[in-house]
């Protein structure tokens, strides 16, 4: 190797071994193999010399370009390796932390208040049952009560669906949630305490009714439960969701087809502000009652043997009385804006039941 190239070489090494990061290495390189770098400038001047004297040259010339590049690149997986180590060093994963609330999803008012409605009527004893959106007639009305041309059929503006076949019987959305107190009565024997809550529908759809809302209904069925159970049920539950412990509550004799007596229950609040639990104005929020004999009958439970109470209410009413929201229709217009301002975190759980 002539001097020039030795020192090219012994400078270049020099240089590599200072380099202490990738930054400073890619000085290194751009000043020895980059357009104007000094081993490109020893290539460039090639062209000028005699062909005898060239391809000796060159060949030294391109075995330095190799042998520089090779140094480089063995620099730079180094360097490369120490930052690697150096940052998983320093770095640590805390798997205890908590997740970041702002990366998560906002929940719902509606399944929020069905959360809580759970944790109450849990801790009173009450179990979750589930049933079909679409009804058989049948399950909807017959059972309840509610015969064919009943008043309360029209009242329900009912969504009627093509029978599943011909000769079966029609089928409806359903309009409540009684009919899942219906199949819950005829699937297991008394003792029953549950709660039924989801979607329903009717054909009706203003600023304060949507064609489909939520429903919440309770049925407790034992040897000798009376209304003295279902007022303190009801008072028990209103005072808890509404967080009032002295929240006034009024039972007022009413009508129900499938309840014997029937009652209509209100709470206090002032019609001027709207705020619930002062003032002297009553507000209905809730239909309750003593199951009727004859639906007990029609769900195969012997009226002489059980006998207990229900109730039902509108989810999204209660919703918009606890949280002052005004409107029902946003409710199902899936804006993320109105979302975000009324969404509950899902990080904090429904725990209602622990004032009651
Ligand atoms: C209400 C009011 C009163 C009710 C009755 C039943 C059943 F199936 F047990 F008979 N379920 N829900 C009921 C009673 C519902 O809603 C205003």
């Amino acid at each position: 190797m002539t001097d020039d190239l030795a020192t090219l070489a012994a400078a270049t090494a020099r240089e590599l071994a200072e380099a202490r990061d990738l930054r400073t290495l890619e000085e290194v390189r751009v000043a020895v193999l980059g357009k104007s770098g000094r081993l490109t400038a020893l290539l460039k001047a090639l062209g000028g010399l005699p062909p005898e004297a060239r391809r000796a040259r060159g060949a030294a010339v391109n075995a330095l370009k190799e042998q520089l590049t090779a140094a480089i690149e063995a620099r730079r997986a180094a360097l490369e390796e120490a930052a690697l180590a150096a940052r998983l060093g320093a770095e640590r994963v805390d798997v205890t932390l908590p997740a970041r609330p702002s990366a998560l999803g906002l929940i719902h008012p509606i399944s929020r208040t069905i959360e809580e409605i759970a944790a109450i009527f849990g801790a009173m004893g009450f179990a979750l049952a589930e049933g079909p959106d679409i009804e058989s007639d049948w399950h909807n009305f017959g059972a309840l009560n509610i015969p064919a041309h009943h008043p309360a059929r029209a009242d329900h503006d009912t969504f009627y669906l093509p029978a599943s076949a011909p000769g079966q019987p029609p089928r409806v959305l359903r309009t409540h949630t009684s009919p899942v107190q219906v199949r819950t009565m005829l699937a297991a024997p008394p003792p029953i305490r549950v709660i039924a809550m989801g979607r329903t529908y009717r054909a009706d759809h203003d600023a304060t009714h949507s064609p489909m809302f939520h429903q919440c209904e309770g049925l407790a069925l034992d040897r000798a439960l009376t209304l003295g159970h279902l007022k303190g049920c009801l008072i028990d539950f209103l005072r808890a969701y509404f967080a009032l412990p002295t929240l006034p509550v009024r039972f007022r004799a009413s009508y129900f087809p499938f309840t014997e007596p029937s009652m209509e229950v209100d709470i206090g609040w002032d019609r001027r502000s709207g705020e619930i639990g002062q003032g002297g104005d009553w507000l209905e929020i809730l239909g309750s009652g003593m199951v009727h004999p004859k639906v007990l009958a029609n769900a195969g439970i012997d009226p002489r043997e059980w006998q207990g109470f229900a109730f039902g209410m509108g989810i999204e009413r209660i919703t918009m009385l606890k949280h002052g929201i005004n409107d029902l229709r946003p409710f199902f217009e899936s804006d993320p804006r109105w979302l975000r301002h009324y969404g509950f975190s899902p990080l904090a759980p429904a725990l209602l039941h622990e004032r009651v």
